[in-house]
């Protein structure tokens, strides 16, 4: 609830400018929230207008997505990219591809990456953009033309001082080498530094694939030796979602010692008490792009179930939602906390409802923010960026340090102002301030155009 008056009428005119925009309202109302007790105490952020500005988009796009399927029929879509903040670096960040797509998906995620991005340290604005087109079922040729016409229309607003996209749900390393062969064709550069995400072999960076997951537990890492002098060595995780995130958050855990014993997809969740083994997982999802259902009849200990929610009702000790934004309501939450679970850490953006995040803080449980404890997939895209622009390759031991020294970075940047902000410990708070104050600076620097 806010009782700031100011920021209750900023969000206000949030409200009446993006009618119907459920997710971007919730994103905005979290924000300001934090920023509260900060405000009261700097009167000056009510007369910069820097918070007026912060939550409008400086640029919206919508664009219209022609495309022939396999049938000879043709297809629209409808397209976006939203730059939303250029403060502290040009635009960044994905591009997702499913049929959820909508301007208030778009913001949301635009806003997010903003403070997101200024939290990795290096130099990025917020951005985003996608496709209400959905991947699923489409054959390799229809995906290739859906990229070629997006992208027909993209690339007159990008670049490596504009804005630079990568992948994010239903794009991967497939769509978004699509996405830089039609850049090139249309532009006739090899503008490298355009897109991040590409394969190794045409300027991605090592590491890129993994970033995101192994990102979020280099941060629970680093936030359960902080806070808990825990590790996970040992430790029961559920990880939601079998995608890029998911598998490779998956992995890492294993690595440090926990067992994953359950994942999903949209329509359900897998259980196997002796650890998922991602080899086969990988093969079903990444391989033959599968239902996970199938993971069962190569493992037959394990058990499938119907529903995206039931997974949050397995036992565990560390939670980490990697699927898409809300699959995580109030009632999981209080399930999770029935069966004693003792860290949630976002891999996905915005995963938790507003609600259930208060329970696990209620609770005491250790809680890991998404802009916070997911942005290990944008700063090596940030690395990415960089060995573009010294046209160099760094090993993937480089960049896997980098990236850990960035997220251990990141969590002490919540945690310290956190404390900062009388309230030790609370990482949502933290993140959405430490990510905020430099974009205002850089903002009122520049006049806050
Ligand atoms: P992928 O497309 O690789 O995987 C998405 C996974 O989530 C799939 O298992 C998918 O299941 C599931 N999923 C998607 N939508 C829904 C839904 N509406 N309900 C239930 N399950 C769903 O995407 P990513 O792994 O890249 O992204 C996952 C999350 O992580 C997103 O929130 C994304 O914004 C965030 N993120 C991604 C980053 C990246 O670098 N890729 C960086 C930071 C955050 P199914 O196959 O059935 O659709
Ligand atoms: O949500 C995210 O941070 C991403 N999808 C990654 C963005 C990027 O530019 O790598």
């Amino acid at each position: 609830m806010l009782t700031n008056a100011y920021l209750q009428g900023v969000y206000q005119t949030v409200l009446n400018r993006n009618p119907g925009e459920s997710e971007f309202h919730q994103a905005v109302l979290e924000v300001l929230e934090s920023l509260e007790a900060y405000v009261e105490m700097h009167p000056e952020f009510e007369t910069n207008g820097v918070i007026d500005a912060l939550v409008e988009p400086e640029r919206f796009i919508c664009f219209r997505v022609p495309w022939v399927d396999d049938h000879g029929r043709q297809q629209i879509n409808r397209g976006f990219r939203v730059q939303f903040n250029s403060a502290i670096g040009p635009y960044k960040g994905g591009l997702r591809f499913h049929p959820s797509v909508n301007s208030s998906i778009i913001k949301f995620l635009g806003f997010e990456q903003t403070f997101k991005n200024s939290l990795t340290t290096l130099p990025m604005g917020g951005g985003k953009g996608g496709s209400d087109f959905d991947p699923k079922g489409k054959s390799n040729t229809e995906i290739l033309h859906f990229c070629q016409s997006f992208m027909t229309e993209l690339y007159r607003h990008i670049g490596q001082f504009t804005d630079v996209p990568a992948g994010d749900i239903g794009v991967g390393a497939r769509e978004v080498g699509y996405l830089f062969g039609q850049y090139k064709r249309i532009t006739n550069r090899f503008d490298g530094g355009v897109i991040t995400g590409k394969g190794i072999s045409f300027g991605g960076s090592k590491g890129r694939t993994e970033a995101t997951g192994y990102g979020v537990c280099y941060f629970t890492q680093e936030l359960l030796a902080c806070m808990k002098n825990d590790s996970f060595k040992d430790k029961i995780v559920v990880v939601s979602g079998s995608g890029n995130v998911a598998t490779y958050a998956a992995e890492k855990a294993t690595q440090l010692g926990a067992t994953v014993v359950a994942m999903s997809d949209s329509d359900g969740y897998i259980y196997d008490p002796n650890g998922i083994r991602l080899d086969i997982l990988k093969e079903i999802k990444q391989i033959r792009r599968a239902r996970i259902s199938e993971y069962v009849f190569q493992v037959p200990t394990a058990q499938y179930f119907e529903g995206c929610h039931g997974i949050w009702s397995v036992k565990c000790d560390i939670a980490l939602p990697c699927a898409t934004q809300n699959e995580l309501n109030l009632d999981d939450a209080k399930k999770l906390i029935a069966n004693g679970i003792q860290v949630l850490c976002e891999g996905a953006n915005m995963p938790c409802t507003p609600d259930a995040t208060a329970a696990f803080q209620e609770a005491g449980i250790l809680f890991g923010p998404a802009k916070a404890a997911n942005a290990g997939g944008v700063s090596v895209s940030g690395l990415e960026m960089s060995q573009n622009s010294q046209r160099l390759s760094w090993t993937f031991e480089e960049v896997d340090e980098r990236l850990q020294g960035i997220m251990v970075g990141i969590f002490h940047a919540a945690y310290d102002a956190s404390v900062a902000c009388g309230k030790p410990g609370n990482l949502v708070l933290g993140a959405n301030v430490a990510g905020f104050l430099k974009v205002a600076e850089a903002m009122i620097a520049q006049g806050v155009v």
